[in-house]
């Protein structure tokens, strides 16, 4: 008798891609049939990990995104070996609201080098976990800048310029990594309605269950 591994399940994309609507039902989906799996999320999913989330959440940060980088690793460190990896002994199916790829597109934003460097800095910090499928929610510039323009109505984004600027970055990081890791990440449209996302979302996650 051989242990059966769950699988590590990414969701990732910019701000205001859809994100957390797509992960609740995902979770109510995976309940609905008994699957066994657990949602989390970074930064965050242990109480250190939330301890860099709300540093790097405080406003006014300015740390480098090197500085940055380093610690959501550290954050990630704990998570992984904490949270992650014991799941997925047990036969758990993780499903994690961003994992390293958002480290390599907001702080590597599509360059080359960086991107290299934070691949050595994920490979030493947390060895070979690395996602089995990453599900990229992919908005364009347009629906980005009305999507964080109604945030910004809301009172959610304070400094609207840098926002969209960090958010249009990352997302160029995002194209980077899809060009350069095809098989692990799939770009879904964000653009379409929260039900044909979520059809497509199961789609992947039943193919790689292989249900
Ligand atoms: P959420 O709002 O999706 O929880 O993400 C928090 C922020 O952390 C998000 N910022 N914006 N804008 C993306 C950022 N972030 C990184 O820059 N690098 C990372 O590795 C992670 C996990 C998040």
């Amino acid at each position: 008798m051989f242990a059966v591994k769950g699988l590590l399940i990414t969701l990732e994309g910019v701000d205001a891609c859809g994100k957390s609507t797509q992960m609740s039902l995902v979770k109510k989906w995976l309940t609905s049939i008994d699957i066994p799996h657990v949602l989390t999320r970074e930064p965050g999913g242990v109480p250190q990990a939330d301890i860099v989330r709300s540093l790097l959440s405080r406003s006014g940060n300015q740390w480098s995104s090197m500085g940055q980088a380093l610690l959501l690793n550290a954050a990630r460190v704990e998570h992984t070996v904490a949270f992650i990896t014991p799941n997925l002994s047990a036969g758990r199916h993780v499903i994690c609201d961003r994992y390293f790829d958002s480290t390599l597109a907001y702080q590597g934003q599509g360059d080359p080098e960086r991107v290299e460097k934070l691949l050595m800095i994920h490979k030493m910090a947390v060895g070979n976990v690395i996602p089995d499928l990453t599900l990229w929610l992919d908005v364009d510039a347009e629906r980005l800048n009305t999507r964080l323009q109604r945030r910004a109505q809301q009172g959610e984004v304070h400094d609207f310029e840098k926002k969209k600027n960090l958010q249009e970055l990352a997302r160029k990081g995002y194209q980077y990594l899809h060009q350069q890791f095809p098989d692990r990440i799939k770009r879904i449209e964000a653009d379409m309605s929260v039900a044909e996302v979520s059809y497509i979302i199961q789609k992947y996650i039943m193919q790689y269950l292989g249900l």
